[in-house]
């Protein structure tokens, strides 16, 4: 008998494959797990390249309130920053208790918007909220976040994926969806809402300015299929398989060279992301470049107080 698995927080979560990422037990509104091999007992042998990162409100279709924004971003940071993580999966907890509905992420929770354009947590009131963190429409900083991170971030799109919920599948590097519940819609303009960032033009980039707009201007439902057909999706998948194909998709990656990875990620990025894109991808650039002879020898004739010598060093043509 083992004990260290983790509950089961999703119809489609294999609790074998996983453990609880410790230093996130504070968590209230995300899960956050790592992928492990197991030896026959149950015991981790080892930990394996993915992350799954899931939104854990399914009774409000995993909608997210100012906390859940920062527990995401709390959870994709340390998947930033672990070296030996290449994939990360987002993805929804669920079904909910109350209905069954299946939901990835159904954007920010309406029930907490104010008009004075601040996010509201349990509790707050305008006349208590601290304006210098209420203000902020951090979802932002965690898009920015998927988009510039040096992994691959996989949607793992289980039930509805709407407003800021889609935002994130398309921000997303690859998306795959349940077929028999993911659904997409893009409700912003619906509640008075406009993701005029990446939610948007970026879609336009993926599947072209008239369907992007159809997306967004008259805010229908639309299937996994649909999706696919779009170029928006990646591949519809049956739903009792969904995590099983995200994670083969992770291995893929795995057997892939990191490093090109992250160049080929932040390449993809860059026409889109301007000066940005170009900051990321030659950030990068720099950091192969700081492993040549050559960059040392710079760094060297500095600190011995001597002209570089770069007769070693040819110019390339
Ligand atoms: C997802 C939908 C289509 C599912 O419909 P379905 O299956 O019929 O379920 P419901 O009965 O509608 O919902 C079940 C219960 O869940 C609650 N609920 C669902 N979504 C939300 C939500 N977003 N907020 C709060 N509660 C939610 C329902 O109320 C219901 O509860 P009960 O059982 O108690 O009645 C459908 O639910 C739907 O359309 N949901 C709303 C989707 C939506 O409009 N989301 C917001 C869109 N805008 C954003 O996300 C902004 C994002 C954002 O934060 C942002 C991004 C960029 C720039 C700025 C911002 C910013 O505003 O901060």
């Amino acid at each position: 008998m083992n004990t260290d698995f983790p509950a089961k927080v999703s119809d489609v979560f294999d609790p074998s494959r996983w453990r609880t990422v410790s230093g996130f037990d504070d968590f209230q509104d995300m899960t956050y797990h790592r992928q492990v091999e197991r030896n026959a007992d149950g015991s981790v042998k080892r930990d394996l390249p993915t992350v799954r990162i899931a939104f854990n409100r399914p009774e409000v279709r995993n909608a997210f309130r100012p906390g859940t924004v920062d527990e995401l971003y709390r959870a994709m940071d340390h998947a930033r920053m672990t070296p030996d993580v290449a994939t990360v999966l987002l993805t929804g907890n669920g079904p909910s208790p109350k209905d069954g509905g299946h939901s990835f992420c159904s954007g920010g929770d309406q029930r907490i918007r104010g008009r004075d354009g601040y996010r509201y947590a349990d509790g707050e009131t305008q006349e208590t909220i601290d304006p210098a963190r209420a203000g902020r429409l951090h979802i932002l900083e965690v898009q920015r976040l998927m988009r510039t991170m040096p992994k691959v971030v996989i949607a793992v799109v289980n039930g509805w994926a709407a407003g800021g919920g889609h935002s994130l599948h398309v921000v997303s590097d690859l998306t795959i969806a349940s077929r028999e519940y993911g659904k997409f819609k893009q409700t912003d303009a619906t509640v008075g809402s406009f993701d005029a960032g990446y939610g948007s033009a970026l879609l336009a980039r993926q599947i072209g300015q008239k369907a992007a707009r159809e997306i967004f201007f008259l805010a229908r439902e639309y299937s996994a299929e649909d999706m696919v057909r779009m170029g928006a999706v990646n591949e519809a998948v049956d739903h009792e398989r969904l995590e099983e194909v995200a994670l083969e998709y992770a291995a893929d990656i795995a057997r892939q060279s990191p490093q090109a990875i992250r160049m080929l990620k932040f390449a993809f990025n860059l026409a889109d992301d301007g000066l940005a894109g170009q900051q990321v991808f030659a950030g990068e650039a720099t950091r192969l470049a700081y492993m040549t002879d050559e960059a040392v020898e710079g760094k060297e004739a500095f600190l011995e107080k001597r002209d570089p010598d770069w007769s070693s060093f040819p110019y390339y043509f």
